[in-house]
């Protein structure tokens, strides 16, 4: 199978909710090939008239490499239909098997920034949010190898992002959790991610300056979840909440 058929049924299965047999089972790829295929397939998007909004990481955490069995940092694309607003009622129908996992953003001004490290990304952030991220395999039973997720946009298909605070509030060493119905289902360390969320952020601007993708004023960066994702079912209640920085909530419908 060619690049270009790969990516047009990845994005075909994203756009019409349905899932389909691992790539990886009939072609190899390898991850440079699978970030090629992300590429055109959201290409396909962008033609529809989405718009790029920001990327996001993933597998930043030892919670989500050993719920998935994938032990590499990944990132992909976030576009602007993948926005959920707080309070928003989601319809499950839109999804295959979705699951949401608690995140950290940041949000980006135009600096450019020669040197990246964990203090000099700061100069680059305009704030910082709680956020949950919906993550939903096109994979069946959200099973994937390494290449298989990078070409599949790294599940990524929906964001509802908190208020966004400055960063005077710290993000270092804070209990991030998730809850469904007012009960707590996760709960974790925003050190896990990556022993320090900013290294998410010098991790996604080095990779985004590697791969030419421009991150202008306004950007959105999810640092990748610190605690295992949650499988969505009807009338939930969702709310993510991190010391500091608040808390955000939608609420699923059928
Ligand atoms: C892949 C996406 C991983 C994260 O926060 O680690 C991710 C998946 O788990 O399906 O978004
Ligand atoms: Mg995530």
């Amino acid at each position: 199978m060619n690049y270009n058929k790969i990516a047009q049924i990845l994005d075909a299965a994203a756009l019409n909710a349905h899932s389909i047999q691992q790539i990886s089972l009939e072609t190899k790829m390898n991850l440079d090939e699978a970030y090629g295929i992300q590429s055109i397939s959201m290409g396909r998007r962008y033609l529809r008239g989405e718009k790029r909004v920001g990327l996001k990481m993933g597998f930043t955490s030892k919670a989500k490499m050993e719920q998935m069995g994938v032990h590499d940092l990944i990132w992909g694309r976030l576009t602007d239909q993948m926005e959920i607003k707080p309070l928003e009622d989601v319809s499950l129908t839109s999804y295959i098997h979705p699951r949401a996992e608690p995140e950290i953003a940041f949000l980006l001004n135009d600096l450019e920034l020669d040197e990246l490290t964990v203090d000099t990304v700061k100069q680059k952030v305009k704030g910082v949010a709680i956020a949950i991220e919906i993550i939903d395999s096109r994979y069946a039973n959200f099973k994937f190898s390494l290449e298989d997720v990078v070409a599949d946009n790294c599940s990524s298909s929906g964001f509802v992002l908190g208020e966004w605070k400055d960063i005077s509030n710290t993000i270092i060493d804070v209990n991030i959790s998730l809850e469904v119905n007012d009960q707590l289902i996760h709960a974790g360390n925003s050190n896990a991610i990556m022993g320090n969320p900013w290294e998410s952020l010098v991790a996604a601007l080095r990779l985004a300056k590697e791969n030419g993708e421009l991150l202008d004023d306004n950007s959105i960066i999810l640092a990748g979840a610190a605690t295992p994702a949650e499988y969505l079912n009807e009338n939930q209640k969702v709310t993510a909440k991190a010391d500091g920085l608040g808390s955000v909530t939608f609420q699923t419908i059928k």
